[in-house]
């Protein structure tokens, strides 16, 4: 895992856009954003129980796996937008990068790799990249339903109470 400040330029979404301006572990934890690396596959069951997530799946995302569809997945998961529910990714080949809104709202960028598991709390405004390599592969962990229904950010999402909800916790 390595976050940074995004830079902001012009240019494929897929490209790493570092600033070289680090962000340290414990300003991600400031906004909620909670980071382990997880090296056994095995303590992610001791995790999931912890927070009473009973289901899960992996996803690949590569054109190898979703064919033609695979370019408007990408720019449809890089659309900035929030969830009602946690997002828990745990990495498990390749890498992609997740972008999430700062308190001033500005993007940092966290790349992960294999091993690398994150949670986002509900609320958060963020989106999600694979890197150059066109490849990732995530477990995806969900209480009951999966809830990933993803709001994209307009007036409707600034009012939502998940939103409101989120803001309160980061902003005490
Ligand atoms: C998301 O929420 O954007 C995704 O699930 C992307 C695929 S998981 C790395
Ligand atoms: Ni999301």
């Amino acid at each position: 895992m390595r976050a940074y400040w995004f830079d902001n330029e012009q240019g494929d979404q897929r490209l790493a856009h570092d600033s070289k301006r680090d962000v340290e572990p414990s300003y991600l934890a400031r906004l909620g954003v909670l980071y382990y690396h997880v090296p056994e596959e095995s303590s992610i069951d001791t995790i999931a129980k912890e927070r009473d997530y009973k289901n899960r799946d992996v996803i690949t995302v590569s054109p190898d796996a979703m064919g033609a569809v695979y370019e408007d997945k990408v720019k449809m998961f890089f659309h900035e937008h929030l969830h009602e529910d946690e997002e828990i990714r745990y990495i498990r080949d390749g890498a992609g990068y997740f972008d999430v809104r700062s308190q001033d709202d500005d993007w940092v960028r966290i790349r992960l790799e294999k091993d690398d598991m994150i949670i986002l709390p509900a609320g958060i405004y963020h989106r999600f990249t694979t890197d150059e390599k066109n490849y990732i592969k995530a477990m995806r962990l969900f209480k009951d339903e999966p809830k990933w229904t993803p709001l994209n950010r307009g007036n409707e999402t600034d009012i939502n109470e998940h939103r409101k909800t989120y803001l309160q916790s980061r902003d005490a």
